[in-house]
């Protein structure tokens, strides 16, 4: 088994500390060593997930990044444990999975991703910004226009 923890990291740090929320519903798919998804599955409401290796081999992970969130920092400090595996590409640097971490009984669960709430995008507001996208758009029409008459009274020249 490999997992297991995708969060929010709220001081930005990289690293996994208390009171830092999982996050749920993160889709997240288990690559090979060439990088074909092999696997899919989405985080529970503690934002864990899992895979079951059945092949020793090189395998990484990948992770949509929820809305409103920019990838956190990654490989922070020195405990794999409670570091972020994710680059900012949005997957893990490939890993080995050998016969004895499948036969172990807890796995490889360091391969965690943190992500950091920016925020929702604005949806631009109509009126002013609107008007100006219509003057521009009206500019361009009259640029058109005058380009194709031009081209048109050169050729009858
Ligand atoms: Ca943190
Ligand atoms: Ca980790």
């Amino acid at each position: 088994m490999i997992g297991d923890f995708v969060w929010e990291d709220l001081d930005d740090d990289g690293i996994q500390e208390a009171g830092e929320p999982g996050i749920p519903g993160v889709a997240v798919d288990l690559l090979n060593g060439i990088g074909d998804v092999i696997a899919s599955t989405v985080t529970d409401a503690n934002g864990n997930y899992g895979f079951e290796i059945t092949d020793p081999g090189s395998y990484s992970v990948a992770f949509d990044t929820p809305d409103g969130f920019d990838i956190g920092l990654e490989f922070a400090g020195t405990d794999e444990a409670i570091d972020s595996n994710l680059l900012p590409v949005g997957f893990t640097p490939f890993f080995d999975v050998t016969v004895a971490d499948m036969l172990s009984s807890d796995g490889n669960l360091t391969i965690d991703a943190a992500f950091v709430f920016v925020e929702l995008p604005e949806i631009p507001e109509t009126g002013a910004d609107a008007d100006r996208l219509a003057l521009l758009a009206g500019g361009l029409l009259v640029l058109g226009i005058g380009l194709l008459l031009g081209s048109r009274r050169r050729r009858s020249e």
